[in-house]
């Protein structure tokens, strides 16, 4: 996942780090959401990059206050996110495993042998793996030194040229018949795929609800753009000898009874993980941020359909970040991050705004989280 730090806060981006979390688990063991051990820990940014502390400083100072989510992903927040997946409360990472694992033969049996599967914010292949094992239905070898499998190739989009670099060390070993094109690329811009390959069909993978941190307009436009990217040259006239699909995971939770206690768990880690945007503030940008004078909220906002955190003052103070004062009202809030959840005819909505169209739709048995394939 990657981040948009030029953008407003409301409207950045997200996540290369909570998709790589799992490399990157408490101390440094490398055990992935899926409990797989992986071998190579992902280097770390220095510092907050000047960049982030222009929005960091932009946030802080503007009315109401925000910071970029994008900040959360540094080391500590990546192994606090990691925590996060394996909670009992945060049900979205194991439920989506879980979908993948039941659904996984059923989108590829839609596929022809030969396909490409590119995967944006891909931090790491444990979930585009499940996909990557599937094999053909028929069970014919396509005469392709990946045999029978489904995807010939992998294209793992993300910023971080040396967590794509690991992906394809990995999968050098475990998958050796499997291509795999690192692009290195953040997803939110236009991104050029390699020269069109010999591939049967091109499938995109956004997983993880990761569309959730979005904000709605920004994430129609991901989805326009990933459509423009997957359709091949002389489209649509090629559609029926190379069909482009792309499949979407999302939370659709909606039930605060359920929400809240996720991300605002009782063990204390999503408060961890909020104040540890305020604790990087101070180590990378020269901030002076008492992390535990600010108390973790999760706000369930009906009308927005998401999931809000804020770090609210718990006094009034002045903090200095950047060599500039920030002054702080006591109970004033910084709003961190939105993560919406999408009531099926609004995600439908929105990606038929985009130009697709939702071809399957699975769900898990409660209702949680839901997989979609687009044509
Ligand atoms: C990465 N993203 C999908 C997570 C979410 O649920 O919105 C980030 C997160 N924030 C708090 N807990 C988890």
């Amino acid at each position: 996942m990657t981040y948009d730090d030029e953008a407003e806060p409301e409207t950045s981006v997200v996540f290369s780090g909570a998709r790589g979390a799992a490399r990157r688990a408490s101390g440094g063991q490398n055990a992935s959401p899926n409990g797989q051990v992986l071998t190579r820990p992902r280097p770390e940014a220095a510092a907050v990059s000047a960049q982030a502390a222009r929005a960091a400083l932009g946030g802080l100072t503007a009315p109401r206050k925000t910071l970029p989510p994008s900040l959360f992903y540094d080391e500590e927040g990546c192994r606090l996110f990691y925590e996060i997946t394996k909670l009992p409360e945060y049900y979205l990472t194991r439920t989506e495993f879980r979908l993948l694992e039941t659904t996984a033969p059923e989108v590829t049996s839609l596929l022809p042998a030969g396909a490409t599967l590119v995967e944006y914010g891909a931090s790491d292949e444990t979930k585009a793996e499940i996909l990557l094992r599937q094999t053909n239905p028929a069970g014919e070898p396509d005469g392709e030194p990946n045999g029978d499998s489904v995807f010939r190739s992998y294209i793992p989009i993300d910023v971080a040229a040396p967590a794509l670099r690991a992906i394809r060390d990995r999968l050098a070993d475990r998958r050796p018949g499997l291509t795999v094109i690192p692009v290195t690329a953040d997803f939110m811009r236009p991104i050029a795929l390699p020269a069109r390959r010999s591939e049967s069909a091109l499938m995109g993978f956004f997983p993880g609800s990761t569309i959730g941190n979005l904000e709605p307009g920004p994430a129609v436009a991901f989805l326009r753009r990933a459509r423009l990217t997957l359709h091949p040259e002389g489209w649509p006239r090629s559609e029926a000898a190379h069909p482009v699909r792309f499949l979407l995971g999302f939370d659709t939770c909606r039930d605060p009874a359920r929400l809240l206690p996720a991300y605002d768990d009782p063990a204390g880690v999503t408060a961890r993980f909020n104040r540890n945007l305020l604790a990087r503030l101070n180590r990378e940008a020269g901030g002076t941020f008492d992390p535990d004078d600010f108390a973790h909220r999760a706000v369930w906002n009906e009308a927005e359909s998401r999931i809000e955190m804020h770090l609210v003052s718990r006094s009034a103070r002045t903090v200095m970040l950047a060599g500039q004062k920030i002054g702080f009202a006591r109970g004033e809030t910084i709003h961190t991050e939105n993560s919406y959840k999408y009531a099926p005819e609004r995600m439908r909505a929105m990606v038929e705004a985009a130009g697709w169209s939702r071809q399957r739709a699975w769900t898990d048995p409660d209702g949680l989280f839901a997989l979609w394939l687009l044509a």
